[in-house]
């Protein structure tokens, strides 16, 4: 029993200093980034690829994908996999219906691989200065 309990209190630990992890990232370093939400109040959507036009990313910046997590997904890819709609391995996936992806310097790709989406258009690049 003891034992039991030693480990949940562990754990709960460890999700704490995650948590407080998380924090400490978000308020340093990272002084004037921007946060977009990709599709504004429509979401990442079939209608994302046109969002990112006229808009001025910069490397660090956060991306906020939000979309119901049985319909859509978001896969970061390379050239090559968003020109073919195709998945390479190790490609980052994100399922949670509330991504946050920081943007890297150059192009950003992303795709929806559920149900031929990215066939169908819903795919995007963003480019961070
Ligand atoms: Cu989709």
């Amino acid at each position: 029993m003891a034992g039991g309990r030693g480990g949940a209190a562990s754990h709960a630990a460890v999700v704490v200093s995650a948590a407080a992890l998380a924090v400490a990232c978000c308020c340093m370093g990272v002084a004037g980034a921007a946060t977009y939400y990709v599709g504004d109040g429509g979401g990442w959507s079939l209608s994302s690829a046109s969002w990112p036009n006229g808009k001025q990313f910069r490397a660090g910046d956060v991306l906020v994908f939000r979309y119901s997590p049985w319909i859509h997904n978001v896969v970061a890819v390379g050239e090559d996999g968003y020109a073919r709609c195709a998945t390479p391995a190790g490609a980052r996936t994100y399922e949670s219906g509330n991504d946050a992806v920081r943007l890297a310097r150059g192009d950003n790709r992303f795709m929806c691989t559920r149900f031929y989406h990215c066939n169908l258009g819903m795919k995007m690049v963003v480019n961070a200065a």
